[in-house]
């Protein structure tokens, strides 16, 4: 933790009137979680600030709060807060660099720099954990509501497989106790994870009879268009169930392919032993040791990739 960065941002935040929070493109629990868990507090702590959330819905999220219409008046003489982002270009919204300031605030191992100030902690298994590091370093002067404590409690849970992935310590169970003393409840959080449709029971059914494995243990999928039209599911719903290939003994690797609009194909891709990161990087792509995403563009490019990683299990195997 950088009390010194942390210091710098309180006092940003503090000054401006106008703050916009921008999440990554295809939004997950941890940045919409992040985002709206800090608009809360912003909001709390000072009423009269204008605060708006720049993000593209999706739908099993939408309980954490809704995303506002954002003019370009907006980002004049405004304060930006990128969250949960690596790089510039996966900035959902790429006005960004309009306003006044611009802060990045982030988990990922970092790809480059691009705000005024970059506060970067990849010790945090989520970003949701570094703004209560912000707010547990100023609690005699931020406030948060029961509404961002479930904002922060939900990204913190999606992020860390319910406190099951590396990086969770002792700091993410105190940092949650203390989302509990500001009128936390999980109830309604749960109601909303724990939901599946029967579209995706039955996609879920199909995925878990087609899977397949390399030589060396790589366990992998991939999603088809006609397969995501043939059973009614979105992409999001579909690349959700990326854990479901974890569970082998024989695959410390496991990587769901989707083909996306436009034919472009990307990769996310999990490890419970060797590093991923570098091999992500060499496919456009990149985010934790464990977890990453990787933009291949083609189903050829999948096919390298999937050579390479199941080199990477090969040599995990006779190390280990
Ligand atoms: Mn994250």
């Amino acid at each position: 933790m950088d009390k010194g960065k942390l210091l710098d941002i309180y006092a940003k935040m503090k000054d401006f009137n106008k703050i916009i929070v921008i999440v990554h493109k295809r939004p997950d629990g941890d940045c919409l979680g992040t985002a709206f868990g800090l608009k809360d507090i912003i909001n709390t702590t000072w009423p009269k600030k204008k605060v708006q959330v720049a993000a593209e819905s999706v739908g099993y999220l939408n309980f954490l709060g809704k995303a506002d219409d954002i003019k370009d008046e907006d980002f004049d003489g405004a304060l930006i807060i990128s969250v949960d982002t690596a790089s510039r270009n996966r900035i959902y919204d790429q006005r960004f660099d309009r306003g006044d300031m611009l802060i990045k605030i982030d988990h990922h191992i970092p790809v480059e720099d691009f705000g005024d100030i970059d506060y970067v902690d990849i010790g945090r298994p989520s970003c949701t954990l570094i703004i209560m590091d912000l707010l547990n370093e100023f609690s005699d002067k931020l406030k948060i509501s029961p509404v961002g404590a479930k904002a922060l409690y939900t990204g913190t849970l999606t992020d860390t497989g319910r406190f099951k992935y590396s990086g969770v310590d002792g700091d993410t169970f105190r940092s949650v106790a203390s989302l509990y003393d500001n009128g936390l409840e999980t109830k309604e959080i749960y109601s909303h994870l724990d939901v599946r449709t029967d579209q995706l029971t039955k996609y879920k059914g199909y995925f878990l009879q087609h899977y397949k494995k390399t030589p060396n243990g790589v366990a992998y999928i991939n999603i088809l268009p006609k397969h995501i039209k043939k059973f009614k599911v979105s992409l999001g719903e579909a690349t959700s169930l990326v854990n479901e290939l974890g569970y082998f003994d024989d695959c410390p690797i496991w990587i769901l392919f989707a083909e996306y609009e436009g034919k472009i194909v990307r990769a996310r891709m999990r490890s419970k032993g060797p590093a991923i990161d570098k091999l992500a990087n060499k496919y456009d792509g990149g985010g934790h040791r464990l977890a990453c995403g990787a933009n291949l563009g083609t189903w050829k490019r999948s096919k390298l990739l999937l050579e390479e990683a199941d080199l990477l299990a090969k040599q995990y195997k006779e190390e280990s």
